[in-house]
């Protein structure tokens, strides 16, 4: 795959470097991907502990990776599972362009549009300084939007995160901007995303 083509848009975001790659897979390789995914994965739901009471994620998740390379968040201790062959094919075709090598992959499977993603950043000690984070979107389109951590006067980015898509988050992103998944009361195709990290 070619790190630039025509759809290829960098943001103008300041305090960020974001790349986002509309159609990085063929409509067939979306569906074929899309089909795997919700059969090989092991999916789960989650809680997390918000002001000490327990609630279920909105959304499945799964983390896969290098052995070793656990992952805590919200409270959530991850070990990896094995790369499956369709993970090494995703990660092989963003390697190119992210120009990083990564190691594991948060999963997240959308059912419906009332599950969702909260505004957060993907700054957890592990992921190091300047996180290189690579989302690769399949299934039904969200919106996903970005707001200044430390200026709200700089207005919202937002993007539509199509089938197929590839956003590359590097750089002081995930320091000065957090981003989230709303809701939508729209009806939407279940969605499989997943963000390809470095953990250190
Ligand atoms: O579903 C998405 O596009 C966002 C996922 C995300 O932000 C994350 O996994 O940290
Ligand atoms: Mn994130």
């Amino acid at each position: 795959m070619r790190r630039f083509n025509a759809q290829t848009q960098h943001l103008q975001m300041v305090d960020a470097d974001v790349w986002f790659y509309p159609g990085s897979f063929t409509l067939a390789a979306c569906s074929a991907i899309f089909a795997a995914l919700q059969h090989e994965i092991t999916w789960r739901q989650d809680s997390a502990t918000i002001f000490g009471r327990r609630h279920l994620l909105p959304r499945l998740t799964a983390w896969y990776g290098d052995p070793g390379k656990s992952y805590r968040y919200s409270g959530i201790q991850m070990e990896p599972l094995p790369w499956t062959p369709t993970l090494r094919h995703i990660k092989a075709a963003i390697e190119p362009i992210a120009q990083v090598e990564f190691n594991s992959v948060l999963l997240n499977l959308y059912r419906h549009g009332q599950d969702s993603m909260g505004w957060h950043s993907d700054d957890e000690p592990e992921l190091g300084s300047n996180p290189v984070i690579g989302s690769v979107s399949f299934g039904g389109c969200r919106r996903f939007l970005f707001r200044h951590k430390a200026d709200r006067a700089i207005p919202k980015v937002e993007l539509k995160l199509t089938n197929g898509s590839f956003l590359l988050m590097q750089g002081p992103t995930q320091h000065c901007w957090q981003h989230h998944i709303p809701k939508t009361k729209q009806p939407v195709e279940p969605r499989i995303n997943l963000t390809f990290r470095v953990i250190h």
